[in-house]
């Protein structure tokens, strides 16, 4: 019997890992209960009668921290979620029965890259900077490619280089570079099915104002039904020069959770 695996292999065919590696003090929103990981039994502490013994670790963490996925159940506007339920009556058992993590189907999806530094002939977008909807769309016609209903669609904006930073709130202070409202109708209105970035929140955070408004989250998970993921790592996927490719993207299945760690893979 033939093996499909090395079918794929002999074909050429590659992927990239979009997921960022999950430390205790990475780069994240502190909007979210942080990521810990910890060793509470090591080798040794119980030994088996056979000399043997295994070490078992813990993590906890929130399920919005490293490279993650929004479910639409994570955002409401206005006291209400995505198709109009009452937010401050949802949770487990009902309304994020619907929505929750788990509601989100494996992604096997025509994945698109918009690498906004590669159109803009700089290594990344300055802290604060809005991407635009001609961005998008310049970066878009550079590769002869059209944004489609049910795409994954990745914007770069090269702020992921500074996860190698390693402080946790690295620029908060100084804003996060992102789309903004606009661009979120922009993605809307072309049907697609998740938009993500290589950032902490996905879409603009203006200098010194944090978290105060998200715009393009009420635009996609609440208008539009439109998932986010966050905290990517495009870096490889541009150097690459890879801006079309098959996306697979699971998300664990937690019942109701809000969002959940992924690692998603781009096969080419
Ligand atoms: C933000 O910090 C906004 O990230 P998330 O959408 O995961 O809450």
């Amino acid at each position: 019997m033939s093996d499909p695996l090395l079918h794929l292999v002999q074909a050429g065919v590659r992927y990239v890992d979009l997921g960022r590696q999950l430390r205790t003090g990475m780069p994240q929103s502190p909007n979210h209960p942080a990521f810990h990981h910890s060793l509470p039994r090591r080798h040794g502490d119980m030994e088996r009668a056979d000399g043997g013994s295994a070490a078992n670790d813990m993590i906890s963490t929130g399920t919005h921290v490293g490279t993650h996925i929004d479910a639409l159940a994570h955002v409401s506007q206005d006291g209400r979620l995505h198709g109009g339920a009452d937010a401050r009556e949802a949770g487990l058992g009902g309304r994020f029965d619907e929505l929750g993590v788990h509601t989100i189907a494996p992604m096997l999806r025509r994945g698109v890259l918009l690498d906004i530094p590669g159109l803009l002939g700089i290594e990344r977008c300055a802290d604060g900077y809005e991407i635009t909807v001609a961005d998008l769309e310049a970066a878009a016609a550079r590769r002869g490619l059209e944004v489609g209903a049910g795409d994954v669609v990745l914007v770069r904006s090269g702020w992921g280089q500074r996860f190698a930073e390693g402080a946790p709130y690295v620029g908060l202070d100084s804003g996060v570079p992102g789309i903004g409202e606009a661009g979120a109708h922009w993605l809307a209105d072309r049907g697609v099915h998740a938009a993500g970035a290589d950032t902490i929140a996905f879409e603009r955070l203006a200098p010194g104002g944090g978290h105060a408004t998200l715009p393009a989250h009420r635009v996609l998970l609440v208008e539009h039904g439109v998932y986010i993921i966050e905290a990517l790592d495009l870096e490889e996927l541009a150097r690459e020069d890879r801006h079309e490719f098959t996306l697979v993207l699971i998300p664990l299945n937690i019942y109701g959770a809000t969002g959940s760690p992924v690692r998603p893979l781009a096969v080419f």
